[in-house]
């Protein structure tokens, strides 16, 4: 995907406050603004690693001058200033020239987190309309993305029909009128402007996009909310699981939570909801964590080579030569998947990953879900009484599939298709040490590692035995 240089659109903001104000005025406000400018400024250029990006600027003011201070004279050495460590005009001037070069995609800390709406009432105006959808469905749309905020915070969004709202709502085509063209199909979808007067926490929506509310195109109301993210004045995030996380995933309006990173993030900016009875909702989602000791995996499969995790609606990724794991939602691979798995593994035979959720099961070849699926695991030969599959595991030698679910276990032969004589057998009569509920199973070098809660069980297949148990966090990286 690409990424919109962002720096500009800051330098223009920053442009819009000068102008109220007298470039280099002496006053506190002005000089609290240069700071803040100069940390988001330096933070994206000059790798501010010291000063968290959570810090507010009076504490930037008394903690982190002096580190800021080092990278200015970077900067200044840089550009061929005068070295002097102060945020002198001619620094300034620097730094507010337009100028592209967007950072390393790791170092997502683009806007100072303390850049926010000073008020509690904000209002939104949505000034035109795409021709994808109705006019009804993108008020919708609009209305839902920013609840998503507002039921979090103490914020309240109130919808003006003319004159000049904080966040201005367009759909807009190549150069729009802020010399921020968008490009047509795809690549960038949206921008937003950070919170500020005049253009600040204006919206606009790239109108070449096709905008749905559902799961082809864009997801209007996905991007919208995430758009209006960065309007109330946050960055992009690092949890891939956050709705700030800068891919694109789509997920169901209705079904729809803000995560808790997202969570996090807006209410050290504005607070928590102030609602007296707020109602009852369940707990947003989390991102696993690959230390939690209480870590537990949904599945586990090898896929050409790597090792696949599930858990919740992630996946780890791991290379065996590699020591760490990525993370990634199952949805930014295999959108159609459920974004819960209970059993997986590789069909080497047929060269395939089957996962399995409930009764049903996929087919999946690189990042396409196989036509015709989901099929039912009752063609496996399992009776229609299992509806659920506890672990999956492929042996590579013998080209066997080994079902396991409530204490039983289950053999077939991906070769011919069918389920082997004599299952189901119990768990306990051929797996001594195993525990008769499973999370998950994998095959490895003649071993098979069992998963169950925070345990894995290594068991050698020839001396059928346990040979050690472990905590599973270092299959993840810890
Ligand atoms: N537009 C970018 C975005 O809003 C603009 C941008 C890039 C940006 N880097 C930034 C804004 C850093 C602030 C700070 O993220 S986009 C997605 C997502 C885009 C991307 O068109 O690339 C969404 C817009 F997350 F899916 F990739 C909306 Cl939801
Ligand atoms: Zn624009
Ligand atoms: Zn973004």
């Amino acid at each position: 995907m690409k990424h919109f240089c962002f720096s500009v659109l800051f330098v223009l903001l920053s442009a819009s406050f000068s102008s109220a104000v007298p470039l280099r005025s002496e006053s506190y406000e002005r000089d609290g603004e240069d700071w803040q400018f100069a940390e988001a400024y330096l933070n994206q250029f000059y790798k501010l690693e010291d000063s968290s990006p959570r810090f507010s600027s009076k504490m930037l003011n008394y903690v982190s001058k002096s580190s800021l201070s080092k990278k200015i004279r970077k900067m200044q050495e840089f550009f061929g200033l005068e070295i002097t460590g102060n945020l002198d005009s001619a620094t300034m001037k620097v730094m507010e020239k337009p100028r592209c070069g967007v950072p390393d995609v790791a170092e997502y800390n683009h806007f100072p987190r303390t850049l926010k709406w000073k008020k509690d009432n904000i209002t939104y105006r949505i000034l035109n309309y795409t021709l994808d959808i109705s006019s009804t469905d993108v008020d919708t749309a609009i209305e839902r993305a920013l609840k998503v905020w507002s039921s979090v915070t103490p914020l309240k969004f109130t919808r003006i029909f003319e004159g000049e709202a904080d966040i201005m709502i367009l759909f807009g085509a190549r150069e729009h009128g802020d010399h921020y063209p968008f490009d047509g199909p795809n690549g960038l979808l949206a921008h937003a402007f950070p919170p500020g007067v005049g253009i600040g926490g204006d919206t606009h929506f790239d109108e070449d996009e096709t905008w749905t509310m559902g799961s082809k195109g864009y997801n209007l109301f996905l991007v919208a909310a995430h758009e209006f993210g960065h309007a109330l004045g946050l960055a992009h995030s690092r949890d891939p699981g956050a709705l700030m996380f800068p891919t694109y995933t789509f997920t169901k309006m209705n079904e729809f939570r803000l995560p808790q990173d997202d969570i996090n993030g807006i209410q050290a900016l504005y607070g928590a909801s102030n609602e007296i009875n707020p109602s009852p909702r369940p707990p947003p989602p989390k991102t696993p964590k690959k230390c939690d000791p209480y870590l537990s995996f949904d599945a586990v499969a090898g896929l050409r080579g790597e090792m696949i995790i599930f858990k919740d609606r992630f996946l780890w990724r791991r290379h065996p030569q590699l020591p760490d794991a990525t993370l990634s939602l199952i949805g930014s691979f295999w959108p159609t998947i459920p974004t819960k798995i209970d059993a997986a593994y590789e069909n080497l035979v047929m060269d395939v990953l089957i996962v399995i959720r409930g009764n049903k099961y996929w087919a999946i070849n690189g990042y396409d879900v196989m036509p015709g699926y989901p099929k039912n695991i009752h063609r496996f030969g399992i009776p229609k009484s299992v509806r659920k599959i506890d672990a999956a595991v492929h042996i590579k030698s013998t080209s066997k599939t080994l079902f396991f679910a409530k204490g039983q276990y289950w053999s077939y032969d991906e070769t011919k298709q069918a389920m082997d004589e004599g299952y189901p057998r119990l768990i306990v009569d051929d797996w001594p040490g195993i525990p008769g509920r499973l999370d998950a199973a994998f095959e490895q070098h003649g071993y098979i590692y069992f998963f169950r809660g925070p345990a894995q069980f290594l068991f050698n297949t020839r001396e059928r035995q346990v040979f050690e148990i472990n905590r599973i966090n270092h299959w993840v990286g810890c």
